[in-house]
């Protein structure tokens, strides 16, 4: 009888045939396994121990200086039609991508090893999640993706009962940024990366499969593969409600899945599930359930410090990869923001000199288990996933987007995710700071065309009969001196609270055209009574400014055409004529 692995063997002799390793090593995922690992790249100066006093067991990569982020001109969605790509995806015929790859991968594994490593998407007993088999020649690759999903033999028990899994490839090849690429196959859920060992290009389960890949699958099997965070908040009569949230890479996903309450606040408790990617399915209730898919966090460091996220600072104690961070004289790791001492080494190795620029990488990086994390909850492996409440869609706005309003209905609300825009941050190359439109944060991320993706989830207005309720929230915005007006962090839960509210239908709220807002003596501000003016501000809608924004939504819009669904254009017309 051929067993179901079969398929997966003969893939691995292909691509052993085509990129020529020197040895085939099967992950299993064990503790011995990853020692064996580390002691090799230490070997290889590829990993660096840190103080085994201060941080046991943990370990700095410095990542080649030209390979520090995500590239999304190299990111390529080859399907077989233009248009199933869409204008938010470059788009490679796949014969032609296929011949690309090949040319590269021929012998690029000559004198490496090549891992084998078996991965499952979500809790190994889940009928939510999703497996794959990422193929890769970097031992850095492999020790990350051990922390961020669950690697190893059960994974593959798993690909044996199911006989189905997304393959994945990645060389490190050069590490030339002439010859990378990363390309993904959805029809044949297949992803192919040549050329970088950095996290979202590299690390295959996580942006690749998990977002382009599983965002594809879900439209075909009606669930949801999204950019989001997810946390559990807990009142202080100890009822906890679920939140799933999609903001932009490196604009504070994973300082709100962690975060502390503020000292006025006795009693309450936010919980983690997530804080990246969140997979959400109609459950048999007709509410909406969440997994997250990942078991890790790959978080960036500058800013996290025990003032403004110390769950994050707690989970970093032991176990740890941390990538292009800066080193202290005693070998611990420093990032800007961290603490006020003077590190060392800058995160290329060299002495710190400010005049090199800042000491760590912008999108320096950690990798440690969510199991770590002070605020880590069980829910995280329930199999049937959390309820969902609520909705959050938010950017990096620092004019007109208020603190926090609530969308209309379902429908509102989808227009309220694909109207999102941003500042860009350093967490793909490319200009910082620029204002770009970033439908549900998952621009770079959506395996297909925005327009049906829109038509995909307004489907599930009908789909759900107890559907979440959609905010948005923006923490960023700035007055006339270029200061924050909102503290943010751990006073963010005051926004959470009345969002909670409103689920509960506990509180009211002031009717505008972009959506409702909280009533002024709705928002719990015990404490920051000092803020004066700035609520004010905060909570104002500018019809004017809103006028324009509303245009600029409506020509976003029209460029992706006559695939847009009627229904998300009425509702713009609805919004716009509301302005009026
Ligand atoms: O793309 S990564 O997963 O490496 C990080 C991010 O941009 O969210
Ligand atoms: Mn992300």
């Amino acid at each position: 009888m051929t067993s179901r692995l079969d398929v997966l063997n003969s893939w691995v002799q292909e691509v052993a045939q085509l990129t020529k390793p020197d040895a085939i090593h099967w992950c299993e995922g064990s503790e011995a396994e990853r020692r064996e690992l580390e002691a090799l790249m230490v070997e290889r100066g590829e990993l660096l121990p840190l103080n085994p006093q201060t941080h046991p067991d943990c370990f700095l990569h410095r990542s080649h200086p030209s390979d520090v982020a995500r590239v999304e001109h190299l990111t390529f969605v080859c399907t077989r039609h233009a248009d199933d790509a869409g204008p938010n995806n470059h788009w490679m015929e796949p014969a032609q991508a296929h011949a690309k790859m090949d040319a590269l991968f021929a012998g690029c594994m000559r004198g490496r090893t090549m891992y084998v490593v078996p991965y499952c998407m979500g809790p190994i007993d889940s009928p939510y999640s999703r497996c794959g088999v990422e193929i890769t020649d970097s031992p850095y690759v492999v020790a990350n993706m051990r922390i961020m999903t669950r690697m190893g033999s059960p994974a593959l028990a798993r690909i044996e009962r199911e006989g189905r899994f997304v393959r994945g490839l990645h060389s490190i090849g050069e590490l030339d940024p002439e010859r990378r690429f990363i390309m993904h196959f959805p029809e044949e859920l297949l992803i192919q990366s040549y050329g970088s060992g950095y996290g979202g290009n590299a690390l295959l389960g996580k942006k690749c499969h998990a977002l382009r890949i599983a965002s594809w699958q879900a439209r075909e099997e009606g669930w949801l593969a999204e950019h989001m965070l997810i946390v559990g908040i807990q009142n202080p009569e100890g009822q906890t409600h679920y939140v799933a949230a999609a903001f932009p890479s490196a604009c504070g996903k994973t300082n709100l899945a962690m975060l502390i309450p503020p000292e006025t606040h006795p009693g309450w408790k936010v919980w983690t599930v997530g804080d990246d990617i969140c997979w959400l399915h109609p459950g048999p209730d007709g509410r909406l359930y969440a997994i997250n898919p990942e078991s890790g966090f790959f978080g960036v460091a500058p800013g996290t410090s025990r003032k403004t996220n110390r769950n994050a600072i707690d989970t970093l104690g032991h176990d740890a990869i941390f990538t292009n961070v800066a080193v202290t004289a005693d070998n611990r790791p420093w990032w800007e923001g961290l603490s006020d001492e003077h590190p060392a080494k800058d995160w290329q190795g060299r002495d710190f000199d400010p005049a090199n620029g800042p000491a760590a990488h912008p999108n320096s990086r950690f990798t440690v288990s969510m199991r770590q994390c002070p605020s880590f909850t069980p829910e995280a492996d329930n199999p049937r996933g959390v309820p969902i409440s609520a909705i959050i869609f938010g950017g990096r706005r620092e004019s007109l987007v208020p603190l926090v309003f609530e969308a209309r209905d379902w429908k509102h609300g989808v227009l309220v995710g694909a109207s999102m825009a941003s500042e860009t941050t350093a967490a793909a190359t490319g200009a910082v700071g620029v204002v770009r439109r970033d439908s549900m944060a998952m621009k770079p991320f959506c395996g297909y065309n925005f327009a049906d993706y829109f038509g995909h989830w307004l489907s599930f207005g009908e789909r759900l009969t107890r559907l979440p309720r959609i905010f948005h929230v923006n923490w960023f915005r700035k007055d006339a001196d270029g200061k924050f007006l909102w503290p943010g962090f751990g006073d963010n839960l005051r926004v959470l609270q009345w969002i909670i509210a409103r689920c509960k239908h506990e509180v009211g709220a002031v009717e505008t055209p972009i959506g409702h807002l909280p009533r002024h003596e709705d928002l719990d501000l015990r404490g920051l009574e000092h803020l004066g003016e700035a609520v004010g501000k905060l909570l104002a809608v500018d019809t004017k400014g809103w006028r324009r924004e509303a245009d600029e939504i409506g020509e976003y819009l029209a460029g992706f055409g006559d695939r847009v669904p009627s229904e998300l254009r009425e509702e713009h017309s609805r919004l716009r004529a509301r302005l009026c």
